[in-house]
């Protein structure tokens, strides 16, 4: 390394001192902390995601400053790979090693190590390239500020910002610019809008909806969500859509409102009451990349009905399998075709029981995976259509590119013999399925409008959309013990298989409760340990979740030690 570019580093680094007796660690979606102790994790994040250019042809990276749900004093740091997906989990350990240098000399010497391992081109002819954004908490600003040292220390990469953004836009721009398209947050509005209102456009002219189906509405988180989906809504016809809790009523980011709070609570978020009853409502969460509709079913009680990712998983599989089916019909046309597409989903341990069977009963493959989209993002990459969703509302839809041509020269085909046929109106809705979702990451305002056309599509109700299936009664609650890395998994997380003994206690407890289930990890956002719970019935379930809480407070607590 050029003796200018180790000063560069020293300098600047110096004027970020890392926090004294914190150990950081690139988590479940990157670093998350409260925000005072992030300065230098930032500022090296920045340095990180100037080498990932490097090291990849100078691909443009994504920077992202958020802690999504957490609370609004968190907040965190994440970067995009080229392809808009999670950065290579690879990177995770020198992403771990760069947060925790004790000193600029410490960090010099590990990122020497590091260029001429993974062979970095540090004097190429093309610069660095990050895009950078950022969520609306308030620590925001001077973070980005941070990242921004952290990339101008790497002699000429080039930041662009791209300010104030959900989390899937950027995700979203990083995945376009790389693949030489124009990636704009208007060009993101654009794409979304259009490949809506074509699948709009291509609902069958039987199909049929009640009056107050039309009416939308939808809790913001106080964050950037509601923000961008006002812009949104105004490029949409037919959609009646009115956000609350859009931060502009001096509502606090994830207090009491937004996806996170709605899935694990199971009550109305604030700005919600009695008088939304019957009506079909939303919750995105503080970055817009988590989704979750609900109703609110009576006067009595703040209880909702939730419908969860579990629930759009089921509806995103039963309208693709329709369409796949349509399409591969004989006997419609003259063009039959032998490609038979392989359709797979992936959940993981929280996804509720009776989804599951539910998926298995319409015939599709159902797969695995720990906690965090960058693990399921990966295993539906190995299907042509794969559909991901975890409970919490984060998920989306990837189709691999040989699909895609196919269905275009597919499209094209069928368009020559009889111009719209069903099977090319199916053709026609998958493409844009495919332009809809966004394919790098979920994202909640791309998966809502998704779910509004194809609600329209089938002519449901939430009510009936609810009813393919029953949910499992289930719990989910949070432990606070001394160290959350004494609890190491295996089987998706599913067996408990440190600290010894624990496993061996749940299994105990989930045995006296009739179609019981249970399991624990530790948190990769926040320092608490999870325990999901589900049994035949709410008392049942609530009940195992609190004697696993306590087995967890037993053998973890500070009580223990
Ligand atoms: C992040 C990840 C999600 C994951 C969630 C779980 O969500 O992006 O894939 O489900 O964390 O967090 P934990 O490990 O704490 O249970 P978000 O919306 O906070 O970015």
């Amino acid at each position: 390394m050029k003796e200018q570019q180790q000063s560069l580093l020293l300098s600047s680094s110096a004027r970020f001192p890392p926090p004294q007796g914190v150990r950081l660690s690139y988590g479940t979606a990157g670093f998350r902390a409260d925000a005072g102790l992030l300065q230098s994790t930032v500022y090296r994040v920045g340095i990180l995601a100037a080498l990932r250019s490097l090291k990849l042809d100078c691909s443009v990276i994504g920077l992202m400053i958020t802690a999504s749900h957490n609370k609004e004093s968190d907040n965190g740091v994440k970067i995009a790979d080229p392809s808009g997906g999670m950065l290579s989990q690879h990177w995770e350990p020198f992403a771990d090693a760069l947060a925790n240098a004790p000193s600029p000399q410490h960090l010099l010497h590990l990122i020497i190590e590091f260029v001429e391992k993974e062979n970095i081109p540090l004097e190429g002819a093309m610069p660095a390239q990050i895009l950078l954004g950022r969520d609306t908490r308030p620590s925001g600003e001077s973070l980005l500020e941070a990242a921004k040292q952290g990339i101008s220390s790497i002699l000429g990469a080039v930041a662009i910002d791209m300010g104030i953004v959900t989390t899937p836009q950027l995700h979203w721009m990083v995945r376009a610019r790389n693949k030489g398209v124009k990636a704009s947050e208007l060009d993101y509005f654009e794409q979304l809008s259009s490949s809506f209102r074509c699948l709009m456009d291509l609902i069958p002219s039987g199909s049929t909806f009640n009056e107050v189906d039309y009416k939308l509405v939808v809790d913001g988180a106080n964050g950037v969500g509601g923000e961008k989906l006002e812009v949104l809504k105004k490029r949409l016809d037919g959609l009646a859509i009115e956000v609350r809790n859009s931060g502009k009523d001096g509502g606090v980011l994830n207090e009491g409102v937004g996806a996170d709070y709605v899935q694990k609570e199971k009550v109305v978020p604030r700005g919600f009451s009695s008088q939304d009853i019957g009506i079909r409502c939303a919750s995105l969460d503080g970055d817009a990349d988590r989704l979750v509709y609900f109703s609110v079913p009576s006067e009595s009680s703040s209880k909702i009905d939730l419908v969860d990712g579990d629930k759009m998983l089921s509806l995103f599989a039963v309208f693709i399998k329709e369409q796949l089916s349509i399409l591969n019909k004989e006997g419609h046309t003259d063009v039959n075709s032998d490609y038979q597409p392989r359709l797979g989903v992936i959940q993981t341990a929280y996804a509720n029981g009776a989804s599951t069977d539910y998926l298995r009963r319409l015939g599709l493959e159902v797969l695995f995976t720990p906690t965090g989209v960058k693990y399921l993002h990966e295993k539906a990459a190995e299907y042509d259509i794969g559909i991901y969703f975890e409970a919490n509302g984060h998920g989306t839809i990837v189709f691999s590119e040989s699909f895609l041509c196919w269905l275009e020269s597919r499209n094209y085909e069928l368009s020559s013999v009889v111009k719209g046929s069903e099977q090319q109106k199916a053709a026609l809705r998958l493409l844009a399925v495919s332009k809809l979702i966004n394919q790098a990451v979920g994202d909640a305002l791309s998966g809502l409008l998704l779910v509004e056309a194809i609600l329209r599509h089938m002519g449901w109700s939430i009510h009936r959309w609810t009813e393919l299936y029953q949910d499992l009664p289930s719990r989910q609650l949070k432990v606070k013990v001394v160290d959350r890395t004494a609890v190491v998994t295996a089987n998706a997380e599913t067996v408990a298989v440190r600290p010894p003994g624990i496993q061996e206690a749940i299994n105990a407890e989930t045995a006296k409760y009739p179609q019981g289930r249970s399991f624990i990890r530790p948190s990769g956002t926040e320092d608490v340990i999870r325990v999901y719970a589900e049994a035949s019935t709410q008392e049942a379930a609530d009940s195992l979740a609190n004697s696993v809480a306590k087995l967890v407070d037993q053998f973890l607590g500070f009580s223990s030690s």
